[in-house]
């Protein structure tokens, strides 16, 4: 087995119905990835540990989700240069906005990746990282552009169906 080149960590394994969306998404490009858990604020020596030997140990991209206060993916951004997407998990009682704040508003000179609440940012997350590694990857980027099109055909069948059940 390879090393893995995506890191994929949560704040908590009650994340993971979520992030497990980003792990499928990799699955369907054939990336290599690793899935952990680790908390900014329960075990923060154990994050930073985790955030700065990730890219020694081969990893190119982190994709981290938390929810409440979530600020696992700027903690971890602000121990490595390795780029970092992070994931707003909706499990507080603010249904993730509490989440997105927290991950969006980083201070300048740290970024973090930011994708939508939940699971189409975890699926959109898995597929971001496959477009970064896909920058130096020839068969990753065609797999990529074999993806979009399997998007398109997919609205044009839909385009399809819609006029054959209205009778338009
Ligand atoms: C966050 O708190 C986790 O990322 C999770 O979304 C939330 C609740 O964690 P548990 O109390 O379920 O462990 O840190």
């Amino acid at each position: 087995m390879s090393k893995p080149l995506v890191s994929i960590v949560m704040g908590s394994d009650s994340d993971l119905d979520i992030m497990r969306e980003a792990a499928k998404a990799l699955d369907g490009f054939g990336i290599v990835y690793e899935v952990d858990v680790t908390s900014a604020h329960r075990s923060p020596d154990r994050t930073a540990d985790y955030a700065r030997k990730a890219a020694s140990r081969g990893v190119r991209v982190i994709i981290a989700g938390a929810g409440g206060a979530a600020h696992l993916a700027g903690v971890i951004a602000a121990h490595t240069t390795l780029p970092v997407i992070g994931v707003p998990i909706p499990s507080t009682s603010l249904n993730g906005l509490d989440s997105l704040l927290a991950t969006v508003q980083m201070p300048a000179g740290i970024p973090v990746a930011t994708v939508a609440i939940g699971k189409p940012g975890a699926t959109n997350a898995g597929i971001l990282a496959a477009q970064i590694l896909g920058l130096s990857n020839a068969t990753l980027a065609k797999k990529l552009e074999d993806y979009k099109e399997t998007l398109a055909n997919g609205v044009e069948e839909k385009s399809k169906k819609l006029k054959i059940t209205l009778g338009t």
